[in-house]
């Protein structure tokens, strides 16, 4: 009797545990809702798709769906046919209308406003309204799931150490087949600090980057309080000190702000900038110095334009100026770099202007997971004729003043980084974060890969093999995770294959393109209002925005205006030699003359 009571209060509790909605039954964007204990509803509302599930299109989708192209077929056909693209490049209207098409397909893929969060699987006021929440594309797991990833998979995941020994760990360095650099690579760490900034005290759900976008934080400091201690207080300039006869950040000292120094490091080598853990890495300091460099010249011609505005003024536009600049280098020089695409991506804020789009952004958790791109890091760091492995490098601003920022550019223009996805190239110095990713991944309840691929309109993978390309690896996660439809989202995106000749797998284009298009054209400076020449200072500031590249933004902030890019390059080996570079590589043959001739008269 007692026996039987508690099978049947188990059960009790069982039944009214497992929600029916674990299962993920409503498709194409459908609501799950539980109706009482072991019924739901799916909400398909504005899916285009209808029934039980919101499985059935209606006949405008069902022509749209039949017509679309898959997204490999789309980007085959833009990182080929080069010539054609030439020329597309060079209609505007052709080429606007094009980019206009993919700003909007991208951004519709955001909700916008937010909705859910990572304690939040339902909508709530609370969830739309709390900023330090970084947001969720897709509601976590319900806790009272069978398993973690719903109904699919085993009860328990793999020990996610072991997932990063075995598929994630480099053996030997891969390099990346785009040519991606490190001037890539570090641009991308200093450039998303500012809004990847996880609140560890309260966990990865959290973020302390309140501004959710490009606002610079990383520059300026996060608070009024670090602003002004980061400031001159005249001209609109940023404190600096004169190191070898060049600008370099003020000391912790000079400023009071808070770093993240380790005891060893001298007081003269605490550099003091926006963001607190830019004395982690040289590379990070080379690019908060050029930016320090930057505010100050730009006051400098925005004073000369109005001597009549005070310092306060003078430091605000500067502050709107650079966000413009670094929009418009993110878009045409970094996501240009990384898309392969022979079509030119450019930044026009006006292309939206006449289309359904909102100009605000949260940056979702899922967002901050796949952008943990630690394969571009290489074994070792190499400037000018040195080498520096991970524990000479870290921590060690002295790099900086012995090589000076040209220097470290021309370095880092020439070193290549690693491939992000294909596996096995996570370099060992950083094993730690890629088991905390998998790790947070899990604690905030992360849907599997393929919810994440349909809830970007992408086909979920049928099997492991489809997943990497490749048997030996698919064959270990399929008897680790049991079922594709239980891979996890992080280490899913690195074991991926990538696109042939690419850095990246489909996924992690289909799935980060849309947060960064949104997240950048969502800034208020692309809004009608903002976008003018009077919001930067009049006609001279707006052509600063609009003509902002990554070489003019090295050469006009250093000595010998070394020439950069975010790709390296591939010199020409003799003239007879027979150069096999595929169409859609990054790796240009180059003339070294004829490089010099176009830098020039892009300045
Ligand atoms: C497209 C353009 C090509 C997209 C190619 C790769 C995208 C992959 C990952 C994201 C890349 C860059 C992120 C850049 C900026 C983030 C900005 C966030 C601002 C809050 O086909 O759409």
């Amino acid at each position: 009797m007692i026996i039987s009571s508690i099978a049947f209060l188990s059960l009790l509790v069982f039944s009214q545990a497992a929600s029916p909605c674990c299962s993920n039954p409503c498709q194409n964007a459908g609501v799950c809702v539980t109706i009482g204990y072991d019924h739901y509803e799916c909400d398909c509302t504005r899916t285009g798709y209808y029934g039980e599930n919101c499985t059935t299109p209606q006949f405008l989708t069902w022509l749209k769906v039949t017509l679309k192209p898959t997204p490999n077929t789309v980007h085959y056909i833009l990182t080929h046919f080069k010539g054609i693209w030439n020329i597309i490049n060079n209609i505007p209207f052709l080429q606007n209308t094009i980019m206009g098409y993919v700003l909007t397909s991208r951004s519709h893929l955001i909700d916008s406003p937010p909705t859910y969060n990572s304690h939040y699987g339902y909508k709530s006021w609370e969830a739309y309204s709390n900023l330090s929440y970084y947001t969720r594309s897709l509601p976590p797991v319900g806790k009272d799931c069978p398993t973690p990833m719903g109904v699919k998979g085993k009860k328990e995941l793999p020990n996610a150490s072991m997932i990063v020994e075995r598929f994630l760990l480099r053996r030997t360095f891969i390099p990346d087949p785009q040519g991606t650099n490190m001037m890539f690579a570090f641009f991308a760490q200093h450039f998303t600090h500012q809004f990847f900034k996880t609140d560890t005290k309260r966990g990865a759900a959290f973020t302390k980057g309140l501004g959710h976008g490009v606002d610079l934080n990383h520059v300026y400091g996060e608070s009024l309080d670090r602003q002004h201690k980061l400031r001159l207080k005249k001209d609109g300039k940023l404190k600096y000190q004169i190191l070898n006869g060049e600008v370099y950040p003020p000391t912790v000292k000079d400023t009071e702000v808070e770093m993240m120094y380790p005891p060893h490091v001298p007081e003269h080598l605490r550099f003091a900038v926006g963001h607190e853990v830019f004395g982690l890495v040289p590379g990070l300091m080379m690019y908060a110095t050029i930016w320090l460099r930057e505010h100050n010249r730009v006051c400098d011609v925005i004073a000369q334009e109005h001597p009549e505005w005070d310092d306060e003024r003078l430091f605000q536009t500067a502050r709107l100026i650079l966000i413009g600049e670094t929009i418009k280098i993110v878009i045409e020089d970094y996501v240009q770099h990384l898309s392969g695409y022979h079509f030119k991506l450019t930044f026009d804020p006006q292309l939206l202007f006449n289309q359904r789009f909102q100009y605000q952004n949260r940056i979702a958790a899922e967002f901050n997971t796949l952008y943990h791109w630690h394969p571009l890091l290489p074994d070792t760091f190499q400037i000018n004729k040195r080498e520096y492995n991970f524990q000479q490098f870290l921590y060690n601003n002295s790099v900086i003043l012995e090589h000076g920022i040209s220097q470290m550019v021309e370095s880092f223009t020439k070193q290549i980084a690693g491939r992000v996805s294909g596996g096995r190239n996570v370099p060992a110095a950083v094993f730690r974060v890629a088991v905390a990713s998998i790790e947070q991944s899990r604690e905030m309840r992360y849907q599997s890969l393929n919810e994440y691929r349909k809830r970007f309109t992408l086909k979920p993978y049928e099997s492991f093999e489809e997943l990497t390309g490749e048997k030996e690896m698919s064959a270990e996660l399929e008897s680790l995770y049991g079922d594709i439809d239980a891979m996890e989202l992080y280490p899913g995106l690195l074991v991926e294959k990538p696109r042939p000749g690419a850095i990246f797998g489909e996924t992690m284009v289909e799935l980060g393109a849309p947060f960064s298009l949104k997240g950048l054209m969502g800034n208020a400076i692309c809004s009608p209002e903002y976008w003018k020449p009077s919001t930067f200072g009049g006609r001279v500031g707006f052509e600063i925005v609009n003509s902002a590249s990554l070489q003019k933004l090295i050469c006009s902030n250093t000595k010998d205006c070394p020439f950069t890019s975010f790709h390296v390059l591939k010199s020409k080996p003799t003239e007879t030699a027979t150069i096999n570079v595929s169409s859609n590589s990054a790796l240009e043959d180059v003339n070294p003359a004829l490089l010099l001739k176009e830098r020039s008269s892009e300045l």
